[in-house]
């Protein structure tokens, strides 16, 4: 297997970025579940991000979900996360809770209601000036319920047109990440149901556009490490949204159903040298936390990519190639296999205290006072939540 100094090296460099929404109350169309404590503000969704960096030193950036966290000052905004040591990241934009977006946002029958969508699209684009964020992320609702309902091509040219004047108004440095999901809301068609669909439009517009893959938007049993390694192929792969999955779009916290198919997947990029950050691939979390505490599922979450990527950093690599070239199967998946058996904790444990941190961020954290002390500070209010 590879020297351990080579894998700590690499793991030092990969960063991965926190999603807003994941500090928030979130649940399922049948409750959402209130938690003491909770941010209130996107200023305060901000310092518990930062508590996940504090106690894992690999989450630096956190994304923001536009109008969620809508405030006054955007800059203001990205000062303060600099104050608690990390960044605004991601800016994501939000077509999909508003009532005039019932047949769809960009792709709607409207040119009133595409105008109002591709506004918003171009005020997160002005938002990712004020916080000096990289890359606008773009995930649709549009779609339809019923066949004939609209016509699947038009829908198409409707969503190429908005997409190529968001884009127009992209700085050389800024990017759009094009995401797409299966189904639902729409439950017949999907405009941007596949990747395939996202890489075509991309490919229309430029290569400041990238497709992001969110794991928890395929079919059961979709070969999502295959995907990946196309879109890397193609230069296309601009992120991920990471989660897990057991039926549908759950969102429950990465690695927890199936943790092999991370390990897959986090060898893809470490064959494509992807990991740096120069590599240009976001590592995002996109995950909802219904029923268990938020900061302590984000830093669990962000030590699980970091687990399946020391695995998948183990491999060796010249001892998989040998087998591949000798089409010797079984020492081929021996060398994978290898690799994903190794319990990396010990490792990583090391790597963490080597940089100054806890060995163990979950109980660093508990032991912190942060969790009372957010429990005591948050009264009154209204707590953050999915749809406000
Ligand atoms: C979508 C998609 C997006 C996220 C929203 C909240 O299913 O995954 O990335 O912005 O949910
Ligand atoms: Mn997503």
């Amino acid at each position: 297997m590879r020297e351990e100094t080579a894998v700590k090296a690499a793991l030092k460099q990969h960063e991965i970025e926190l999603p807003s929404w994941a500090f928030g109350n979130t649940g399922t169309r049948f409750k959402v579940f209130g938690q003491p404590g909770v941010p209130r503000t996107p200023w305060e969704k901000t310092e518990d991000a930062a508590q996940v960096h504090r106690f894992t030193g690999v989450a630096p950036s956190m994304a923001v979900h536009i109008p969620w966290d809508k405030v006054d000052d955007y800059q203001a905004l990205a000062r303060h996360a600099g104050d608690h040591g990390i960044r605004i990241g991601t800016v994501n934009a939000n077509v999909f809770q508003d009532d005039d977006y019932k047949l769809g946002s960009v792709c709607h029958p409207e040119p009133r209601v595409r105008q109002k969508a591709v506004a918003h699209l171009l005020d997160c684009v002005g938002i990712m000036d004020a916080t000096g964020s990289r890359d606008l992320k773009l995930w649709f609702a549009d779609g339809t319920n019923y066949p004939g309902q609209d016509d699947i091509r038009t829908r198409q040219d409707r969503l190429a047109e908005a997409l190529a004047t968001v884009y127009g108004r992209l700085a050389e440095n800024q990017r759009m990440l094009l995401e797409y999901k299966l189904f639902e809301p729409s439950f017949y068609s999907t405009d941007i149901p596949d990747w395939g669909t996202s890489l075509l439009h991309c490919q229309a517009l430029g290569d400041q556009a990238q497709v992001v893959v969110d794991t928890g938007h395929h079919a059961p049993g979709t070969n999502i490490e295959f995907i990946v390694a196309l879109l890397l192929r193609a230069g296309r792969l601009g992120g991920f949204d990471f989660n897990s999955r057991f039926y549908a779009d759950d969102d429950l916290m990465v690695g927890a159903a199936d943790p092999f198919q991370l390990f897959r997947i986090m060898h893809e990029v470490v064959r494509a040298d992807a990991l740096r950050p120069a590599g240009g691939i976001a590592f995002m979390l996109d995950q909802c936390h219904n029923i268990e505490p938020k900061i302590p599922a984000q830093i669990r979450s962000v030590m699980n990519v970091q687990e399946a990527t020391a695995k998948a950093l183990l491999i060796d690599a010249d001892a998989l190639a040998e087998a591949q070239r000798a089409g010797d199967v079984l020492a081929a998946n021996a060398a994978m296999m290898d690799a994903y058996n190794t319990d990396v904790r010990p490792l990583l444990a090391e790597l963490r205290e080597e940089s100054g941190l806890d060995p163990d961020p979950v109980a660093a954290y508990q032991r912190s006072g942060y969790p009372e002390k957010i429990v005591a500070d948050r009264v009154g209010g209204t707590q953050a939540s999915w749809g406000s």
